[in-house]
């Protein structure tokens, strides 16, 4: 009978933590950045197999010759734009999985909607890194995300938003196409 009761309580406690989780569920949106549904130059998408990207893309403003040796402003808006289908209403962290020539090609803008443009950059280069980008906040629904030239040099293999604040990227993230309209 103790046995019993025991077992009860922890079917209790068990039901409301599962119940507890569900209701904050994890969103992790994963756009590969050739998923753009519309381009315009000088952002380029570049085909590369077997360079550890994720699906074998990447998005890039390419390097000007002579790249600027200061913090200039960027030769045009060249961007990719984006649909995401974000389930559930919060704010939402943006990383980006990113490749930096120098201090002078280590950022892109990034345009929400209509909002007033942010941006993503670090101190990290010639290397494929996850780089942590601005808190979103996103109502429910379809929201348009543009990827712009602020500074030539600079590349993109994924973008991904996710409404935890835990959670860190370390290598090629699983694309989650049903989030994204094309
Ligand atoms: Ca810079
Ligand atoms: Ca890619």
């Amino acid at each position: 009978m103790r046995r019993f009761i025991v077992s009860a309580v922890v079917v209790s406690l068990v039901t409301l933590l599962v119940a507890g989780v569900a209701s904050a569920a994890m969103v992790k949106m994963v756009v590969e950045a050739g998923d753009y549904f519309a381009i315009s130059p000088s952002m380029a998408k570049v085909v590369a197999t077997g360079a550890g990207l994720g699906n074998n893309d990447y998005i890039q403003i390419p390097l000007r010759r002579p790249h600027a040796t200061s913090e200039t402003g960027p030769a045009d808006t060249g961007n990719a734009r984006y649909k995401v289908n974000v389930p559930t209403a919060g704010v939402y962290q943006l990383w980006a999985r990113t490749w930096w020539y120098d201090a002078c090609g280590n950022s892109f803008f990034i345009i929400v909607d209509a909002k007033p443009a942010v941006y993503v950059e670090d101190a990290t280069y010639q290397t494929w890194h996850w780089v942590k980008g601005p808190k979103l906040t996103l109502t429910a629904g379809q929201h348009t995300i543009r990827m712009q030239n602020r500074e030539d040099g600079a590349r993109m293999d994924q973008f991904m938003l996710i409404n935890s604040t835990q959670y860190v990227p370390t290598r090629v993230e699983t694309r989650t196409g049903q989030y994204v309209v094309k």
